[in-house]
């Protein structure tokens, strides 16, 4: 585990080989949302069936690791981030047969397979919480975090939540359970009661479930929002009255902003480091562990990675998808490349001695890359797909490709609200008609940002539901199918498809492109995003623009003159960097 580390550490002597590197420095992983892959029984909703079906476009694109996204028991609330069984499949998606099925063909291509870990919450409809809520005196009570009233209120007067926290999708982040007169927390939906991992018992069964995975073959986890499992409650502690945290009121809300009490809380590298000890330790194979992290700094991210603490492999950060945020997401600010740019080179600073970096541009809570951080148009759909690509994959970390990212699939046309199903979309929508907030400004921000621009089906060819689904899909395919599909980009060589092939090959065969170090250059530059790469005696040159501006490679990097060119993702490099052109040269 420690092997990469030492190749930056001259004073140990022995300078690691690359193949001493953990496996999943050269690996590139690849997120499937079931719901949206492909179906294979004509109810318009993705399943494991199609996932089986679909595994040779894995294999041909060339990916390592396939991350799952939830199909497991669910009401369904949150598309399967709300579990009422972990150790079952959702008949939506399938049987644990054809999972045992994925785990085994994954393998005989040599690909891993990692499982959603949601355990910050579970479902209200899992058995611990139906058990939990049914009395104060539950063996269960315990298991979650439930709290009277604020000192002196009735139970459901206004304000008389035990903090003022806002929750992530459905308004204040306790719900009154009237039968008790107490509230339960819940950082997401009201459907999504967060779990108290305070109780070792709490923190067993989890264990005891994730070993049951592993154990059945899966490879790893990617854990949802994991950095939140240790709250700051204690307001309440000790002193036995007051009230619990209250956090900075948020504009133009009665609510506030808990997240201090909760991100990265007290105990959360101890929980991890005893997961670790109780679920991989001395486990043999080829294992990995991302944590999803919203709001972690890279010092707390530095922590967590770091080989010798034992707590994950890499963490999923969220500065880059927060850079076009305002007061919310919903408050949509233009976003500026430098910000950008400045935003990964510290990322890729921070964790260039100890830790290591996850990379991803979207995933399926986020707007479609192309759309966001490219220029969707016609003329440079294609173009600023594959520049992204490019300037992402040869950062230093693990690239995380999202499904129909690959195929340059952009954002979705929606028109009014009905064309929304997400539920935070949905609630944000409700919550600010009643704000009062002008309709058409508040869907032009979902239009933007909507978490279902990225889960329309993934394109698979030009028919009528694009090759998703025989019968009506769960949300619609967007129009621009017929032209934007895997079966017409297969057999393309200057394709988006074809173009992170050649990338996730590059990662494979140079260990510079894994394991060599990042410095970044320009840095004031505005358009044009630029970097080395060098391992032992090689560098690698990677230019991008990032704009429609073109401009003179001479007046830039004089490197870059008459340099041999690695990759490129337009024809005929010549002397002027064009918009949106991306070149990986090869200076030593
Ligand atoms: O997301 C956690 C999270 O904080 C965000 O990405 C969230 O979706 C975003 O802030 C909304 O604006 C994870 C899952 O990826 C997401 O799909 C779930 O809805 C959420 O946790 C709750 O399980």
């Amino acid at each position: 585990m420690l092997a990469h580390l030492a190749l930056h550490c001259t004073d140990v002597g022995a300078v690691a080989e690359p193949e001493d590197a953990p496996w999943w420095t050269r690996a590139v992983a690849y997120q499937v949302y079931p719901r949206s892959f492909q179906d294979s029984d004509g109810d318009g909703i993705g399943d494991l069936g199609g996932v089986l079906r679909r595994l040779d476009h894995l294999t041909d694109l060339g990916v390592d690791v396939l991350w799952l996204s939830p199909v497991y028991p669910s009401p369904q609330a949150d598309n399967g981030y709300d579990i009422s069984d972990y150790q079952g499949i959702d008949p939506l998606f399938g049987t644990l047969d054809q999972l045992d099925e994925l785990i085994a063909a994954l393998h005989g291509r040599g690909m891993k397979l990692l499982m959603d870990l949601v355990v910050n919450h579970t479902s209200d409809e899992h058995p611990w919480f139906v058990e939990s809520r049914s009395s104060p005196t539950s063996a269960k009570r315990d298991w979650y975090w439930w709290r009277p009233p604020r000192a002196g209120m009735a139970p459901g007067a206004p304000g008389a939540e035990p903090t003022n926290w806002q929750s992530a999708f459905s308004g204040p982040a306790w719900t009154l359970d009237e039968a008790s007169g107490e509230y339960y927390l819940h950082l997401f939906d009201r459907k999504q009661p967060d779990l108290n991992w305070e109780n070792p018992a709490v923190r067993q069964a989890v264990h005891a479930m994730m070993r049951w995975w592993l154990d059945r073959g899966v490879d790893g986890f990617r854990m949802d929002v994991i950095n939140m499992i240790s709250k700051d409650l204690r307001g309440r502690d000790g002193a036995g009255h007051g009230h619990l945290h209250d956090g900075p009121p948020l504009p133009g809300s009665s609510l506030g902003d808990g997240s201090a009490s909760y991100l990265c809380g007290p105990r959360v590298h101890e929980f991890l480091a005893e997961m670790h000890r109780e679920v991989f330790a001395g486990r043999n194979g080829p294992l990995l562990t991302v944590g999803e992290m919203p709001g972690v700094t890279i010092e707390e991210a530095r922590l967590f990675t770091d080989p010798a603490r034992a707590e994950v492999d890499m963490v999923f950060q969220f500065e880059h998808v927060g850079l076009d945020h305002g007061a919310s997401k919903w408050d949509v600010r233009p976003l500026r490349m430098r910000d950008l740019k400045a935003s990964f080179g510290r990322w890729q600073a921070g964790l260039a001695d100890v830790g290591w970096n996850s990379l991803y541009w979207d995933n399926h809570d986020q707007p479609r890359a192309v759309s966001r951080f490219g220029d969707d148009s016609p003329r440079y759909r294609r173009d600023s797909a594959t520049c992204l690509a490019t300037l992402l994959h040869l950062h230093r970390g693990t690239p995380y490709v999202y499904q129909g990212q690959e195929l340059g699939m952009a954002n979705y046309p929606f028109g009014g609200v009905d064309d929304f199903q997400d539920l935070e979309s949905v609630n944000h929508f409700g919550t600010a008609m009643v704000d009062g907030q002008d309709p058409d400004a508040v869907l032009a921000a979902l239009r933007v940002m909507s978490r279902d621009n990225a889960r329309t089906p993934v394109q698979w060819d030009a028919s009528p539901h694009a090759g998703f689904t025989t019968g009506t899909p769960w949300l619609p395919v967007n129009p621009d199918h017929v032209e934007w599909n895997a079966e017409a980009q297969r057999s393309d060589p200057a394709s988006v498809l074809a173009h992170y092939k050649r990338l996730i090959a590059l990662r494979h065969e140079d260990p510079v492109v894994a394991l060599g170090d990042f410095t970044l250059l320009l840095p004031e530059h505005d358009d044009v995003y630029a970097f080395t790469r060098a391992l032992d005696d090689e560098v690698l040159l990677v230019v991008c623009n990032v704009s429609r501006t073109p401009y003179r490679l001479a007046d830039l990097l004089s490197q870059a003159m008459d340099t041999p060119l690695v990759l490129g993702n337009l024809p005929d490099a010549g002397p002027t960097l064009r918009p949106w052109e991306a070149r990986v040269l090869r200076l030593r």
